[in-house]
């Protein structure tokens, strides 16, 4: 792909816990600074001390709608992960899966049955059934086809957030299983999810109010490294 802008990225965080040695893994991992899905990849590469070298794809000009973008990704989504040989992966959530069979350690999931089942559901609400809806491509179709203005989107977002945070919120706090993060006391893939939708709301300036639960859980989780430095301002591309 000579077409995007490389930017190199380490993560700082080996786990000490690392099964594998991961100097034979080398990722490409095509990217956009403010991306909700690109998040949740940079979050968990960092958490388990993983390396990737970033390519910009450009979200405001396009390029995810590029023919050599969609020879990656068809969908035209954000983000893919290559590691060298294998063909392009793409999904964020399926990405985290990935990631955490080939490293492990620290662990994303729980260790019982019921408890990764609760994880991957609070999982779907944010990836699948809240941050799909606000996407460029579906912003896209809603003003060049509904006549949607840019407070008709605003509205749609607040909506759309508002509908599946409410939902969370209610979930979390009323759920016995939730602890500092949204599943216990050890960080998730829920919880990165749900930090990865919380960043994007911030980005477009969308509030929901009493959402207590939630707020605690980003707060705690911003406070790590692997969070912090994923942070979306922090990227190669964000506006200074
Ligand atoms: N379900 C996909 C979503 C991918 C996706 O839609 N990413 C957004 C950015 S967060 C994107 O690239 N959108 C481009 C568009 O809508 O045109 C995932 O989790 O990877």
């Amino acid at each position: 792909m000579e077409c995007f802008t490389e930017a190199h990225r380490t993560a700082h965080f080996a786990s000490p816990n690392h099964t594998t040695d991961m100097s034979e893994h080398r990722f490409e991992l095509y990217a956009f600074w403010r991306t909700s899905a690109t998040y949740r990849v940079r979050v968990a590469l960092n958490l388990k001390g993983l390396t990737a070298r970033e390519h910009l794809v450009n979200l405001d000009a396009g390029e995810q709608r590029s023919a050599e973008y969609l020879q990656i990704n068809p969908l035209g989504g954000i983000p893919a992960l290559v590691q060298s040989g294998h063909a392009p992966l793409t999904q964020s959530t399926a990405i985290l899966e990935f990631l955490e069979e080939l490293q492990p350690a620290p662990p994303l999931l729980p260790a019982d049955l019921h408890g990764r089942a609760r994880v991957r559901s609070l999982v779907g609400m944010l990836a699948s059934d809240t941050h799909p809806l606000i996407t460029p491509r579906v912003k896209k179709y809603l003003t060049a086809h509904a006549g949607f203005d840019d407070a008709a989107w605003r509205a749609w977002q607040t909506q759309w957030f508002g509908t599946g945070l409410a939902a969370l919120e209610q979930r979390l706090a009323s759920d016995e299983a939730t602890g500092l993060f949204c599943h216990g006391d050890a960080v998730t893939m829920a919880d990165i999810c749900l930090a990865s939708v919380v960043k994007v709301m911030g980005i477009f300036k969308i509030n929901v109010p009493d959402i207590p639960t939630i707020g605690r859980i980003v707060a705690r989780c911003d406070a790590l490294d692997a969070f912090a430095l994923a942070a979306p301002q922090r990227q190669p591309g964000a506006p200074g």
